[in-house]
C-alpha cells in the first residue's frame, strides 16, 4: 500500500518502528518534524498530544507506533479517548512485530500474539493491512472507520511486515564523530568486572558481539531486549541491592526520553555505584534512524537537576576516555552523555543466547546472587 493514501490527514504523532519506516519517511519528507508531525518521547504522549489536536481542531489525528508501545497507550486510550469518557477519535497505525506464524525476536512473541485481543479489549476496531491490501480495500476500511470516528471511537490499521511502501528514502545524519559500537567497546574496557545493563535495540546487540570478539562470555551483561526505556530502572534496582558491585548503564537518547522519570528516581536514590551513560545520536537508530528530540534536550542539566552529583557530556575520543576514568574511580552516581553519529555495521547480528539464558548467566555466573 502506498503511504500517500494518508495525504488526507493533517496531524500525525508517534514513535517510530522499523515496519513503519516507509510511513515515517513519508511524514519526515512531507512535514519534517513540525507542528504537523511530532515524534513523541513515548506512545502515550503521542496519544495525548493527538487528543489535544482534536480538542483544538475537531480533526481526527493519526498516531503511529510499534505494537510494543500498546502498553504505553492503554491508559490514555481507556481513560481519555474512550467514548464513555471524552469520546476523542484517533486513527492508529500499528506495526505488527511478532505476528503469529512469522519468525521474530523473543521480545515480540507475546506482544505479537496478544495484539489483536488487546486492541479489541480497549475497544479499537482493527483492520489488518498486508502486502495484498489494495487501495479499494483501504478506502472501504476508512469509510467504516469514519463512521466510528463520528461516534467518538478510535480505530487501527495493524500493519504487517512489507505492507507499506514509499518511493523516496531519507538519509538521517548528524555532525558527531564517535561511533556507538566503539563507545561501547570503551565502556566494556572501563567496566572491568562491573556489570553492564544495556538498552533496547542495537546497543545490546553490539555489546553482545563485543563480548564474543573479546571471548569474555555474557555473564556480566543484562541485555534489555524489550521494555524500551526501562533499562535505567533495572540498573537502579541492581545497584541498590548490590552496593559493592559497580553497575554501568548503557542507555539510548530515545530510551532515556521514553521514561525520563527514571532519571528523577535514579537521582533521588543516588546509588554511589551506578554510572549512567546515554549514547546520544539524536535518533531512533535501531528502527531506521528517525530523529528523537534529544537535540533539544540538555541531558547533563537534567541529570544534575535530578540530583546526580557528576554530569559530563563528551564529543571526542579523548573526552570519552577521561570521563570513563572519572566514572570508574568515583564513588558517586555519575552521568555521561556521549554524542555519536547515526549508524551501525550492516552485518550486526542478534544475541545467540535466549533472554532466559542471559538472565541465568547474569544472576549466577555474574555472581550477583
Ligand atoms: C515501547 C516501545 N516503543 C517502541 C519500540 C521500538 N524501538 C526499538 S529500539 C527503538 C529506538 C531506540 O532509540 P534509542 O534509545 O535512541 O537508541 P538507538 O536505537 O538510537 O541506539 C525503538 C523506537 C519498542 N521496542 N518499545
Amino acid at each position: 500500500m502506498d503511504v500517500r493514501v494518508f495525504d488526507r490527514f493533517n496531524f500525525f504523532a508517534g514513535v517510530p518502528d522499523s515496519l513503519l519506516q516507509p510511513f515515517y519517511n513519508y511524514l519526515v519528507n512531507k512535514f519534517g518534524i513540525s507542528d504537523r508531525h511530532i515524534i513523541a518521547p513515548n506512545e502515550g504522549c503521542a496519544v495525548a498530544i493527538a487528543a489535544g489536536h482534536y480538542l483544538a481542531t475537531g480533526e481526527t489525528p493519526v498516531v503511529y507506533l510499534q505494537n510494543s508501545g500498546i502498553g504505553n497507550i492503554i491508559n490514555p486510550v481507556a481513560s481519555l479517548l474512550n467514548d464513555r469518557v471524552y469520546a476523542i477519535p484517533v486513527l492508529f497505525i500499528i506495526g505488527w512485530r511478532g505476528e503469529p506464524g512469522t519468525k521474530d525476536e523473543p521480545q515480540h512473541i507475546c506482544q505479537g500474539e496478544i495484539t489483536l485481543k488487546l486492541l479489541e479489549d480497549i475497544d479499537i476496531k482493527t483492520i489488518v493491512i498486508g502486502k495484498d491490501t489494495n487501495e479499494e480495500d483501504f478506502e472501504n476500511a476508512l469509510l467504516e472507520f469514519e463512521r466510528l470516528f463520528s461516534e467518538g471511537k478510535s480505530a487501527a490499521f495493524l500493519i504487517r511486515k512489507g505492507a507499506m511502501h514509499y518511493g523516496s528514502e531519507v538519509l538521517y545524519k548528524n555532525d558527531n564523530i564517535l561511533v556507538r559500537e566503539d563507545v561501547i567497546r570503551q565502556i566494556v574496557n572501563a567496566a572491568g568486572n562491573g556489570v553492564i545493563v544495556a538498552t533496547t535495540g542495537k546497543a545490546s546487540r553490539e555489546l553482545y558481539e563485543i563480548r564474543e570478539q573479546n571471548r569474555q562470555g555474557h555473564n556480566r551483561d543484562f541485555l534489555t531486549v524489550g521494555s524500551m526505556g526501562h533499562a535505567g530502572s533495572i540498573a537502579l534496582g541492581i545497584a541498590l541491592a548490590k552496593p559493592d558491585k559497580k553497575v554501568w548503564l548503557i542507555d539510548g537518547d530515545g530510551a532515556a526520553l521514553m521514561h525520563l522519570g527514571a532519571m528523577a528516581q535514579i537521582g533521588a536514590s543516588c546509588p554511589h555505584n551506578l554510572v549512567h551513560i546515554v549514547i546520544n545520536n539524536v535518533s531512533h537508530e535501531s528502527v531506521g534512524g528517525a530523529p528523537t528530540i534529544a537535540g533539544k534536550t540538555d541531558f547533563v542539566t537534567i541529570a544534575k537537576g535530578c540530583g546526580y552529583p557528576v554530569g559530563l557530556s563528551v564529543y571526542k575520543a579523548d573526552e570519552l576516555r577521561r570521563a570513563l576514568e572519572i566514572a570508574a574511580t568515583a564513588r558517586k552516581l555519575s552521568f555521561i552523555e556521549v554524542k555519536t553519529i547515526i549508524g551501525s555495521r550492516p552485518e550486526l547480528g542478534r544475541p545467540k543466547i535466549s533472554p532466559r539464558e542471559n538472565k541465568e548467566l547474569f544472576m549466577k555466573e555474574g555472581r550477583l546472587m
